[in-house]
């Protein structure tokens, strides 16, 4: 498989996975009212309430207009300690963040802002909406000036969130939330997520594939040093060359790169030019001779053209080592540019599904299961 091809099927899994809607979590402590505030969101009742919701193991997702919103369970649990919650639901991967509460704010509440906090300062700041549920059992506005000032007395440095009074038993305050959510800002909030992404994974496969490039090249390297193969001293070019055709085929194997692509679609790119030049035995001649002449006149000028047993597998080691480095580099930055070109040309609206499970349409809203 090429690479064009090899990178786009990462890319389409990328977007599989991730998911090209904007996501929500829905957090807070067991009973605080999450799955009640989704309900009263989407309008009807998706989600189950009550005590037994928080036996669930797992985040339920909702799809709602342009938004996934996921109902995840309770922390502070026997069964999801913060801790646990954090390393399984890993938070970070949401676009927003929906805080629910109803009561007296915990230090797992608090920690949780913290993680918050610090995954803003490292990546994109998801916007915090802060929703106190219950609050037709406020009184006063006294007692809601209170609330205010404590939460955000405990709100980490850095955090930002406005602050939402709302009553899932009376639907008091939801509207406010619902245009809130469903504000054109929050549309494509998810791309710079899926980009980030995708550059991630355009660096691993760098990596990955250099690094086995460049095994290759110290394979090859020992084999001309072994050999003393040397195309400028030995008796017979061809032969002495054919292991550099050789290196040279495998190192573009190890980037997937193929020869027909090369004159083919990455024929725009001056480096696959040079590749293609470096296909013919005057030009591996000419890149030999680019560091080949370095060394002779370096080390052995004296002695051409009888060169020594240890000083010609010494230089037919560093020539080949040499050379290889140099195609390596190029192959890479040609992969490097060619991955770059995907991801820029790379059609991030797609169909609805963006989950692997089939969804369930219920009405108007699409039920997914999330994956364990
Ligand atoms: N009185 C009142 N009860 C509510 C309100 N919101 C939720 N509840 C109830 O509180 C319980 C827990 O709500 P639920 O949404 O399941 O909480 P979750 O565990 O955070 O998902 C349920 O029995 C709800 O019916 C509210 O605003 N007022
Ligand atoms: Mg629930």
């Amino acid at each position: 498989m090429s690479l064009q091809t090899e990178f786009r099927n990462i890319l389409e899994k990328i977007k599989r996975d991730h998911g090209t809607h904007t996501k929500i979590a829905v957090v807070g402590q067991p009973g605080a009212g999450k799955s009640s505030i989704i309900n009263a969101l989407i309008g009807h009742k998706v989600a189950r309430t009550g005590q037994r919701t928080d036996i669930t193991r797992k985040g339920v997702r909702y799809r709602y207009e342009f938004l996934e919103i996921v109902d995840l369970p309770g922390y502070g649990t026997t069964m999801f300690p913060l801790s646990e919650w954090k390393e399984k639901f890993k938070i970070h991967q949401y676009d927003i963040i929906f805080f629910v509460f109803s009561g007296k704010l915990t230090k797992d509440d608090c920690d949780l802002f913290a993680s918050i906090a610090a995954y803003n300062k490292s990546g994109h700041k998801r916007p915090l909406l802060l929703i106190r549920n219950h609050c037709s059992d406020l009184e006063s506005n006294e007692e809601r000036e209170a609330i205010r000032r404590d939460i955000y007395a405990k709100l980490s440095e850095g955090l930002v969130g406005e602050l939402y009074f709302v009553d899932c038993r009376y639907q008091n305050g939801i509207d406010k939330v619902r245009n809130e959510i469903l504000n054109e800002k929050y549309k494509d909030i998810w791309k710079p997520r899926i980009i980030n992404e995708f550059n991630k994974a355009k660096n691993v496969h760098y990596s990955i594939r250099t690094s086995k490039a460049k095994d290759t090249v110290s394979t090859y390297a020992k084999l001309a040093g072994a050999n003393g193969v040397n195309p400028f001293f030995g008796a017979d070019i061809a032969a002495d060359i054919a292991i550099y055709f050789k290196m040279f085929s495998t190192i573009k194997e190890d980037f997937n790169i193929e020869d027909n692509e090369l004159e083919g679609r990455y024929c725009t790119y001056p480096l696959a030019k040079k590749l293609v030049e470096l296909m013919t035995k005057n030009g591996v001649l000419l890149l030999l001779k680019s560091f080949g002449g370095k060394q002779v006149t370096k080390s052995v000028c004296k002695y051409i053209p009888f060169v020594g047993q240890a000083a010609a597998a010494a230089l037919g080691y560093t020539l080949a080592k040499d050379a290889g480095e140099s195609y390596v580099n190029d192959c890479a930055t040609l992969a490097w540019q060619v991955m770059d070109k995907e991801i820029e040309n790379y059609k991030l609206y797609s169909d609805l599904n963006g989950s692997s499970k089939k969804p369930i349409y219920i009405e108007n809203y699409t039920l997914y299961q999330l994956k364990e």
